[in-house]
């Protein structure tokens, strides 16, 4: 049975380019479920009124609605038991969620700034006002000055993943020699930056930049090969 999933899509509707969605494109991947993907914006919130909020992820599994990229993937587990694990346990669960708290806190705002521009420009034309207004009022301000400038941008980034960059000197992964949910978590917030932006986020040299390139290759590529703005291949 093919899992569907409401997935956010630019002005081309083949680019994807939420880190919230990310996540789950590649859990599913990892349990090797067929997913069939329903390209969705900001204002289709009636596409999803079944879920009961405004927000994607949301997956139809057998006709079961569920939303929120937390909740998809503890869902997975429960009802996929014997389809390679997102957690392998209780302290897998425990620690990914705050490794969640910290992308979210410390990764996402920064990289937000980083490629906001780009990220604007890569929205379907139906979603700017929207997206203009819901985030001006979100972000207490016009979006431009909201804005990194590109260079400010990766000294920031640089800064913020110390502690990430330390740990994966040691090891492949974030959940040691295999890659697992909390990967995918970290991993959706540079898919996010790469669908919609030609920003280098990282230096070559960084650990960082080399877990990201063994994440693109995962599931056979489905990073690698996703399709990215115009304005992003450059
Ligand atoms: N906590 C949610 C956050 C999901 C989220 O914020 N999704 C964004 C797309 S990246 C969205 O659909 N926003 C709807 C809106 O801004 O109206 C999750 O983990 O799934």
């Amino acid at each position: 049975m093919t899992i569907e999933l409401f997935d956010l899509a630019g002005a081309d509707p083949a680019v994807r380019f939420s880190p919230y969605c990310w996540r789950i494109r590649m859990a599913l991947a990892h349990k090797g479920l067929d997913v069939h993907t329903l390209p969705w914006r900001f204002v289709e919130k009636q596409a999803i009124s079944a879920s009961g909020q405004g927000a994607v992820p949301v997956i139809v599994d057998r006709g079961r609605v569920v939303h929120d990229s937390w909740a998809i993937s503890l869902y997975l587990d429960e009802a996929y038991p014997d389809r390679p694990k997102l957690f392998s346990g209780s302290q897998a669960r425990g620690l990914s969620n705050i490794l969640r708290f910290w992308t979210q806190s410390a990764l996402h705002p920064v990289i937000l700034k980083t490629i906001l521009n780009d990220l604007f420009a890569a929205l379907d034309p139906g979603d700017k006002a929207y997206f203009r207004s819901s985030r001006e009022e979100r972000f207490g301000m016009p979006l431009e000055k909201f804005a990194f400038s590109p260079e400010s941008g990766a000294a920031v980034l640089e800064k913020a993943l110390g502690p990430f960059r330390a740990a994966l000197d040691s090891q492949e992964f974030v959940c040691g020699s295999k890659p697992a949910y909390a990967d995918y978590i970290v991993f959706g917030a540079f898919m996010w930056a790469r669908a919609v932006s030609p920003i280098a986020l990282l230096d070559r040299k960084d650990p960082v930049h080399a877990w990201r390139e063994r994440m693109l290759d995962l599931h056979d590529g489905l990073g690698r090969n996703a399709p990215i703005a115009a304005k992003a291949d450059a």
